[in-house]
């Protein structure tokens, strides 16, 4: 297993939108395993494939405090959605900034498992928001692109002005 190096905002890769999965082989377990391992080490409790620059319709998530309980969405498609509710935001690709954000309280999601599986599932709270989020990463969708130009501007000049620091301390 390795773990792999998730893009940081404002990466142009992360707009890029993902594909369908057509193919459920050893490959693509062997992703799952990585995603699993980089999302729990950050620490968080979901990623998108398009964050690790592979860009496929696959999420990983888990929002139970034990990191023992590993969903994992492939080709997600919400079949319907109720309500609206606010959460404070993060994300992996942009760390350090938390915003609120107003999403679906109540959605039903089908995916297919690792094995190619079709299921549904209920969710709301904490795991409705999350699978919002990383859907929204597949189709090419950050964040902060729910914020105000203002506010999504001071971020991206925040986020470049870290990674040229980051740089200029690797010298
Ligand atoms: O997509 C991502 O970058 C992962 C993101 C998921 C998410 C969090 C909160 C609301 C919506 C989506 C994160 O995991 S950010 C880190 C985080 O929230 C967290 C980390 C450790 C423990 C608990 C939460
Ligand atoms: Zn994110």
């Amino acid at each position: 297993m390795a773990l792999l190096t998730i893009l940081n905002y404002p990466d142009p890769r992360l707009h890029t939108v993902a594909k369908p999965v057509t193919t459920f082989d050893a490959n693509l377990k062997r992703l799952v395993q990585d995603m699993k391992e980089t999302m729990y080490a950050a620490p968080g409790i979901g990623l998108a494939a398009t964050q690790v620059n592979h860009h496929v319709q696959l999420i990983v998530i888990d929002t139970s405090k034990e990191q023992n309980d590993l969903l994992v969405l492939i080709n997600p498609k919400i079949l319907s959605q109720s309500g609206t509710q606010t959460y404070e935001e993060g994300c992996l690709s942009v760390p350090g900034i938390y915003e609120t954000v107003s999403r679906a309280e109540q959605i039903k999601v089908e995916a297919y498992d690792v094995d190619g599986k079709k299921f549904t599932l209920d969710a709301d709270g904490l795991l409705s928001v999350c699978i919002q989020h990383e859907m929204d990463h597949l189709k090419g969708k950050v964040f902060v692109e729910y914020l105000s130009p203002l506010k999504r501007n001071r971020i991206k000049t925040k986020m470049l002005k870290h990674s040229r620091e980051i740089e200029r301390n690797s010298y």
